[in-house]
């Protein structure tokens, strides 16, 4: 069965792929513009989107809504991490941790999945602190401020792969393989 990615994001993209590949996964890419709901919730925001897109399209699909919570900030950005990202930008984020000594930050991704029969949602969370520079390496998004906890390297300074193990993303997406595999094997059973 193949299950549609809906993203504007190739960075998500690109990383969401390589654990499908890894799972045994079928999932194609699209840039199919999804609807996006305004909440504080990135699953509620994941939730609806794949069940309107599913709505339209009429295809497995997942989409994902992912933010990242800054502690000194009061959790901010959060889910308005892309309009965040296109307006003050890593520079602005840093100015306003200026002078704070709790550097603590989360990242979450919720990954809704539709299939016409559910809707469901898997999340992940990586802990870790905003860097007091932005570094250098892959350019996606906050990963280049990012520290993920136990390491010394930012996410943009770590390859896919290595990123890959142990981020938000991956933590949601190893449920969702889960998921499918177990229902997979419940159909054949029945069969
Ligand atoms: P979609 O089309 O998939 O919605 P998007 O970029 O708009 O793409 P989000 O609404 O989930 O996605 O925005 C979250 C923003 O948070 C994203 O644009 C990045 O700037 C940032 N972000 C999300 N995941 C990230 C990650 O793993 N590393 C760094 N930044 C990330």
């Amino acid at each position: 069965m193949q299950i549609l990615f809906l993203s504007s994001n190739r960075h998500k993209a690109e990383e969401i792929i390589g654990m499908s590949k890894a799972f045994g996964i079928d999932l194609k890419w699209s840039r199919y513009e999804k609807l996006e709901i305004q909440s504080g919730d990135t699953s509620e925001v994941a939730r609806t989107s794949a069940a309107l897109a599913y709505a339209a399209l009429r295809k497995p699909l997942i989409v994902e809504d992912s933010g990242l919570f800054i502690d000194a900030l009061k959790g901010f950005p959060g889910p308005y991490a892309s309009f965040v990202y296109h307006t003050i930008g890593l520079e602005g984020i840093l100015a306003l941790l200026d002078g704070k000594r709790d550097r603590g930050a989360h990242f979450k991704t919720s990954i809704g999945y539709a299939d016409g029969s559910s809707t469901r949602i898997f999340e992940g969370i990586v802990h870790g602190s905003i860097s007091d520079r932005v570094h250098r390496g892959r350019a996606f998004g906050y990963d280049p401020i990012f520290v993920p906890s136990g390491s010394k390297k930012t996410f943009s300074e770590m390859g896919v792969l290595e990123k890959n193990k142990i981020s938000h993303r991956m933590r949601a997406f190893e449920q969702l393989a889960e998921y499918l595999i177990k229902n997979n094997a419940k159909e054949k059973v029945i069969k």
